[in-house]
């Protein structure tokens, strides 16, 4: 008979059997993660019932023992036609909610005849031009019954103004339509970049989202504060807890700063988070998430429960699936998914297995909805609440989370709110040196990815994927467009645009008007920079809809007159202008996780070499063109290459091709390196080697990199597309071929890997 054992008694043992071995794990997010979490990890927490403030153990009481969430799978391409038709079939078979992914057209407010957009319309989402494409999306899908979330931030106030017409056509009213809108533009700034209008303005238009949806839809969520896209972008999962957090307070005070009472809004706030493949961080993150917004709601003075209550949506992230053996990404998917649920979540996406390649096909589509419904109906799993709270692991990480992301909410707020954070550029330069950082630990195998630096295959065959003849939709496009204008009244068109337009020129003036119809709502229009944020703006005392004119009312009017979605984004640019960057790349990252890398000294001397030859650095124009902001592979790739010596030109976001040769001569550089994730390259990449070819600089090189389908490489190469990097490429590898493309003999770099 023993003693009972004590925790120094595990330690010994433990030490013993793994001779001494370190056996902490520190994750990017600076969590030292211990191998055992005892009692005395979580003594003094207390996580509470579910259904009750703080709600760390979830926002209903009976959870998912009483609903499960909602299965719902954002989806979208072609015409609205073929989407409409995706979706039905998806709902017979078992989805339970809609989620509309738009083509990037349409995101970034162009019709699909504008000169801008011919690569991209139809490609990475569903074109929408017209109230009559938004109702055929919508035909015999009836808006009272089904909750539809629309993805749409830049040209929010035409597609929400469509989607309030369609309803109203189908003989729905407004305050019986169910959903949600995304309309978070602060994290567009940061890693999405699928804005329009300068930051201020955008700002304007959240808070009349807001004060339009709070008067009349009151069953729509007019937000969805967006996480996910942060973790796409390489974020931590504690970057992106504790900025979509900020973001949601810097949201609820810029509502409040136009007068609107926090508890009449605030209980149809949501969020939307990624979730990876850091399973039990993930579990925990959601769980704190929500302990942290009832705190930040709580400060702000909410009343309602309600108001402090974080429902979310959830996806499963696209960054961690690869296209290397393709089928590996249905088990990712399936691990993410229990994460999301086990953290709590509202509603889910679940990624299709070809996520790395293309949009899903009807057959990855199955596969992906069929992982949620395995999980809600074979598994038991949604039968007991929270199963695991009171894990010393879960309880004690997800207090650490509160704490770590506490500290970052309050720097924020120390430096001015998350708006004057985000026109700094911190976060976003965060981000991108985690990205780099996770990059440089992939490419040197210390986090394996099965499949892409681990266990490779040695041949794969090509998987069936869905491609999508953007040159048809666009024709198709644009024959509605003319039908649509040639049925309209067009002075009463023209007229409701004037009237747009002026409400845009108008910035609101509190304590003037009461309701929307007559103009009314937003924050004031501060200028064009997030440091001059409305945000700074007085509270007004009353209604929303004093003064001014509330966007949004406005825009219905315009949607009622068949004014095109381009048309209505115009009418605004007019007044408010469109907001360009360029990309600013991290250095010294990837570099320095590599500096005693045999492989990459090679490559650094290469560099040197080629240097010393030409007289100059050789020199790269990392190029995005369409409507792709994508950035995460550019500003990798930029970052990556300049560390290693090369002069890197990163090209603005959304360039013609014609604009990208022409900077690419302007800045006589050797390479271009064309990045595209959606997939515009078809079209794309051949113009632009066609505008090289004219211009007599046939001599530059292109090469491709990111989302590209292995069907398209002897597409590109017949284009003479000189080297194609598909999705987890190796990028020291990457370097040793353009540098060979380059005209420098360097060894093979193949070991680098091991
Ligand atoms: C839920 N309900 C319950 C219950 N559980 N009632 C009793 N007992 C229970 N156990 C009730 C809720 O209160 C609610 O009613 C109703 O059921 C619906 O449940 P919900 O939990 O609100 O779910 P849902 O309607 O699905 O809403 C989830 C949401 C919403 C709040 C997170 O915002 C949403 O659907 N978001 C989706 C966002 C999305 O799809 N984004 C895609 C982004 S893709 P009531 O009356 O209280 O409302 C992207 C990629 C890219 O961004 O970059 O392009
Ligand atoms: N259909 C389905 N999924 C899409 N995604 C993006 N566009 C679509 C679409 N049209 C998913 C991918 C991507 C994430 C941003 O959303 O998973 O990673």
């Amino acid at each position: 008979m023993t003693d009972k054992p004590t925790l120094e008694d595990w330690q010994a043992l433990a030490a013993k059997e793994v001779k001494g071995r370190d056996l902490t794990w520190a994750t990017p997010e600076g969590i030292d993660v211990k191998p055992l979490y005892t009692a005395a990890d979580v003594a003094g927490i207390d996580p509470g019932l579910p259904g009750f403030a703080p709600f760390t153990r979830g926002v209903r009481a009976s959870m998912y023992a009483g609903r499960p969430w909602t299965i719902r799978q954002y989806a979208g391409f072609s015409t609205a036609e073929a989407s409409n038709a995706f979706y039905r079939r998806n709902l017979a078979a078992g989805q339970k909610g809609l989620s509309v992914a738009f083509d990037l057209a349409t995101h970034r407010g162009y019709d699909s005849d504008h000169p801008r957009v011919t690569g991209d319309v139809g490609k990475a989402g569903v074109a929408i031009d017209t109230i009559d494409d938004m109702k055929i999306l919508f035909d015999g899908i009836p808006l009272d019954k089904m909750s539809v979330s629309m993805t749409m931030n830049g040209a929010v106030i035409p597609i929400l103004a469509f989607f309030i017409v369609a309803g109203e056509e189908q003989g729905v009213s407004q305050d019986q339509l169910d959903g949600t809108i995304q309309n978070d533009i602060l994290k567009e700034f940061m890693v999405r970049n699928t804005y329009i209008y300068p930051p201020a303005p955008s700002m304007r238009i959240i808070s009349d989202i807001i004060a339009y949806t709070s008067a009349h839809m009151p069953k729509f969520n007019s937000i969805s504060i967006s996480g996910y896209h942060m973790q796409e972008a390489g974020a931590t999962q504690l970057q992106e807890l504790a900025f979509t957090i900020a973001d949601g307070r810097e949201y609820a005070k810029a509502a409040m700063a136009s007068g609107l009472d926090l508890d009449a809004f605030a209980g149809r706030l949501s969020f939307f988070f990624a979730i990876g493949m850091n399973f039990f961080m993930e579990v925990a993150k959601l769980r704190a998430a929500r302990k942290l917004w009832h705190r930040v709601m709580t400060d702000l003075g909410a009343k309602d429960e309600r108001s402090k209550m974080l429902r979310t949506h959830c996806q499963t992230s696209g960054v961690s699936l690869t296209e290397q053996d393709p089928y590996n990404n249905v088990i990712r998917t399936t691990v993410e998914a229990m994460a999301a649920m086990l953290g709590g979540t509202q509603s889910l996406h679940t990624n299709a297995l070809d996520e790395a390649i293309a949009l899903p096909t009807d057959f990855s589509a199955r596969i992906a909805r069929n992982t949620q419904i395995v999980l809600q109906e074979e598994t038991g799993m949604t039968k007991v609440v929270d199963p695991l709270g009171g894990s010393y692991y879960i309880e004690s990480l997800t207090e650490e989370l509160v704490d770590k992301a506490w500290e970052i909410i309050e720097r924020v707020e120390a430096e001015g709110g998350m708006a004057q954070a985000v026109a700094k550029g911190w976060p976003k330069a965060m981000i991108e040196q985690a990205s780099a950082a996770r990059a440089a630990r992939v490419d040197k195998g210390e986090d394996v990815i099965v499949g892409v630096n681990k266990y490779k295959l040695a041949e794969q065959d090509p998987i069936d994927i869905l491609d999508v003849d953007n040159v048809a939709v666009r024709e198709a496009q644009i024959a509605r467009i003319a039908k649509v204008k040639a049925g309209r009244d067009e002075s009463k068109c023209q007229a409701a645009l004037e009237a747009l337009r002026e409400g845009a020129r108008n910035p609101p003036r509190h304590g003037e008007g009461d309701h929307p119809q007559d103009g009314g709502g937003g924050v004031p229009h501060a200028g064009g920079s997030l440091g001059e944020s409305p945000l700074r703006q007085p509270a007004a005392a009353t209604s929303p809809f004093r003064g001014g004119s509330n966007l949004l009312a406005l825009a219905v009017e315009c949607a009622r007159q068949r004014a095109t979605l381009g048309e209505i984004s115009s009418a605004m640019e007019d007044v408010f202008g469109r907001y360009d960057t360029v990309p600013t790349p991290v250095s010294g990252i990837y570099g320095g996780a590599h500096q005693f890398d045999a492989a990459w000294q090679g490559l650094k001397e290469g560099v040197v070499s080629l240097e010393t030859r030409n007289g100059r650095k050789p020199r790269m124009l990392v190029a995005k063109m369409g409507q792709d902001g994508h950035d995460r592979g550019a500003n990798l790739v930029s970052s990556a290459f300049g560390d290693l010596g090369f002069e890197v030109v990163p090209g603005p976001l959304f360039q013609t091709p014609a604009e990208a040769a022409k900077l690419a001569i302007d800045r006589d550089v050797d390479v271009v390196g064309a990045s595209s994730l959606a997939a515009g390259h078809k079209t794309l990449i051949p113009e632009l080697i066609g505008h090289l070819r004219g211009a007599g600089r046939g001599d530059i090189k292109v090469i491709a990199g990111g989302v590209i389908p292995a069907q398209d490489y002897q597409f590109l190469r017949d284009a003479g597309v000189q080297g194609i990097f598909g999705p987890g490429t190796n990028l020291v590898e990457a370097a040793g071929e353009v540098l060979r493309l380059l005209g420098h003999n360097m060894p093979p770099v193949e070991e680098s890997v091991e």
